[in-house]
């Protein structure tokens, strides 16, 4: 219903995630429908969905294939463990999402988040290295600005300082590659900036530092998200998979945003060319519908570990209670499907040129400092005000909301990821809205 009705009475017991609590609450803003390209707010206003929901809601919402093939699985089966039996739609899942992801990526472990998958990726990196008799490869190395989910093991290996500094024990073996991005050589890129592959091999460095022999894995997001868009410059990634290569070290790319079609192929690996060993993914698995993750493993590491154990022996202490989920497969399948038969992620690629121009429209714009694209995905970047990071883009993320548009903001980056659905009149419609914000934001 399109009125005030849905506006519980109470907000107070609700602790919301990553929210401002008390300002959320004193005003609130309450999505109550959703259907393709937009929500419908409790006030009856329609917005336009800029981000898929929290860059997931990747085939839109509401798509009838995807909400009955829930409902259907719901009637027929709710739940099964995932322990010792199991149910068909998770074997077909996996080996479905095998044929959409390159080279011998093709195991695939389930959980419930992009948090857990970075969990259990990190987890299998330490088990193969245990297993081949190399138990003393313990550390992983992240990057600065790396944003890896909220659990300890993606804390850790993140380079956010906010998401850490409330919780002072982190993992310990762990260190930091230097972020790539210089505004001054790379600002204003269109795609991956041409130049600055070189600082790839501070890695090197790392490694000389610890030892090889120490270091169980690099875990690096292929298109930094959550920080604030940036696109490795050519070259870099290759570079890292070198240096991995050299050393025995694991490369796991965190694809939980980059996955199922944002970048205009179905996984950033596909885009950038450069197959790791392990890609964490949730997300987009199933266009944001029931929570669900997924981590890719290549044959080797599942072999290693597999056969490692004794026959008869659990071979990874590790899972979930949801791992595979009915539901969440149901969806995963029926979401698959939706990619596959609309060719959404060659809808993304094909849009790419449009969604760039659009986005670098906004160069020239007032405050605007720097605007960063790949696929469907934009960075624009807003001078902070004196003292006060944040509060500038905030004002537009606010006023967006007012006006009809859904965006996310990080810092004084604004950052735009929608449905692969989205039409170029909906293109020119965020960017139009935003042109006219930003002209009347002080
Ligand atoms: N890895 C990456 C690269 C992510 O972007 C996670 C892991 C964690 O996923 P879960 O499902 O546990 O949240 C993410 C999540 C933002 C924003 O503002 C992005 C995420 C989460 C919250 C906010 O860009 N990405």
């Amino acid at each position: 219903m399109a009125d005030g009705s849905h506006n519980p009475n109470d907000l107070d017991a609700y602790w919301m995630p990553f929210t401002a609590n008390r300002q959320f609450k004193a005003a609130p803003r309450m999505l109550v429908a959703a259907k393709d390209m937009h929500y419908t707010t409790s006030d009856g206003r329609q917005i336009l969905d800029g981000t898929a929901g929290l860059w997931c809601c990747n085939a839109g919402h509401g798509r009838p294939e995807i909400v009955e093939a829930i409902q259907k699985q719901a009637a027929e089966m709710d739940y099964a463990p995932p322990f010792q039996v199991g149910h068909p739609a998770a074997f077909e899942l996996a080996s479905r999402l095998t044929e959409i992801m390159p080279g011998d990526l093709n195991h695939v472990f389930f959980t419930n988040s992009g948090s857990e998958s970075v969990d259990t990726a990190l987890k299998i990196a330490l088990a193969y290295h245990k297993s081949r008799g190399e138990g003393s490869r313990v550390k992983f190395i992240g990057r600065d600005k790396g944003y890896h989910g909220v659990g300890f093991g993606g804390i850790s290996v993140g380079g956010l300082g906010n998401n850490r500094k409330q919780f002072g024990n982190q993992l310990p073996a762990v260190d930091h590659m230097p972020f790539f991005y210089n505004r001054d050589t790379m600002g204003f890129s269109k795609g991956q900036p041409e130049t600055g592959a070189e600082i790839a091999n501070e890695l090197e460095a790392m490694v000389a530092l610890h030892d090889a022999s120490t270091i169980a894995a690099v875990i690096i997001e292929p298109m930094v998200g959550s920080a604030g868009v940036f696109v490795p410059p050519k070259g870099y990634l290759d570079r890292l998979r070198e240096i991995c290569d050299k050393h025995g070290i694991l490369l796991i790319f965190d694809e939980v945003i980059t996955g199922f079609g944002r970048l205009g192929t179905a996984f950033a690996v596909d885009k950038f060319n450069v197959t790791p060993d392990l890609v964490t993914t949730a997300k987009g698995l199933n266009s944001g519908t029931v929570p669900m993750g997924a981590v890719f493993v290549r044959a080797g590491i599942y072999d290693t570990v597999v056969n490692g154990a004794p026959e008869g022996a659990i071979e990874l202490f590790h899972g979930y209670t949801y791992s595979a989920h009915p539901l969440a497969c149901a969806a995963a399948l029926a979401a698959q499907n939706v990619y596959r038969d609309e060719n959404l992620f060659g809808r993304a690629a094909e849009l790419e040129p449009y969604w760039q121009d659009a986005a670098h429209s906004l160069n020239g714009s007032q405050h605007v400092i720097d605007v960063r694209n790949i696929g469907l995905v934009a960075g624009v970047e807003l001078a902070s005000r004196p003292g006060k990071v944040g509060a500038r883009a905030f004002d537009v993320f606010l006023k967006a909301f007012e006006k009809g548009l859904l965006i996310r903001t990080t810092g004084d980056t604004i950052a735009l990821s929608p449905p692969l659905i989205i039409s170029k009149a909906q293109i020119d419609e965020i960017f139009g809205m935003l042109a006219d914000i930003l002209k009347t934001t002080d």
